[in-house]
């Protein structure tokens, strides 16, 4: 079974996160920012990885760790359910419309943590959450992940829009790229022999 649970506490989060590769895209989401917990329930819908994630964060401060270790427990998570990563996919790219908007996302299950991020926000806030930290999440989950992670807003002016199609575009390219490719089901993706 390709699935991973972590239970991440330090003294500004506790999370839980339970997580199926291999699932429908059922979820349950709780962080404690409405926003947020929007976009993970997109993640795992258009994803098809059944997602759990609870947190109880330092909101009294600001949103900053809680995104920031949302990104890092759900990177983790995936990372332990792909285990050697044998017979994935491992590319996956997707181009996610939303009305006016379209977003380009494209990755690679490397094991070479890297993010490239052409989304530019302009208004302060969705809903509550602070646009400043949606790079910042994208960032934390490649990086927790070990994945290379490439996102390009080509155009679109509904804040809510674009980032809405950052998540759907990211979910689409994991969709494929945890995706078991059946040509090559037993063995890991790479001339080198791991990743
Ligand atoms: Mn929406």
């Amino acid at each position: 079974m390709r699935t991973a649970s972590i239970t991440r506490n330090t003294s500004e989060t506790a999370i839980a996160v339970e997580l199926n590769l291999d699932g429908t895209g059922v979820y349950s989401v709780a962080t404690g920012i409405g926003f947020l917990d929007h976009m993970l329930e997109q993640l795992s819908r258009h994803s098809l990885i059944d997602l759990t994630v609870k947190i109880d964060g330092d909101l009294h401060i600001d949103q900053h760790h809680t995104t920031e270790d949302s990104g890092i427990a759900i990177g983790e998570a995936l990372a332990k359910a792909l285990g050697d990563k044998k017979g994935i996919t491992r590319y996956g790219h997707a181009y996610a419309p939303m009305d006016e908007t379209l977003t380009r996302v494209a990755l690679d299950i490397s094991g070479r943590p890297w993010t490239v991020w052409k989304v530019d926000l302009k208004g302060p806030r969705l809903g509550e959450w602070d646009t400043e930290l949606i790079e910042h999440w994208f960032q934390s989950f490649a990086q927790a992940a070990g994945i290379t992670l490439h996102v390009e807003n080509l155009y679109g002016t509904n804040q809510h829009h674009i980032v809405e199609s950052c998540y759907k575009g990211l979910a689409r390219a994991l969709r494929t790229a945890v995706e078991i490719d059946p040509r090559k089901a037993d063995s890991i993706p790479s001339t080198k022999g791991m990743l």
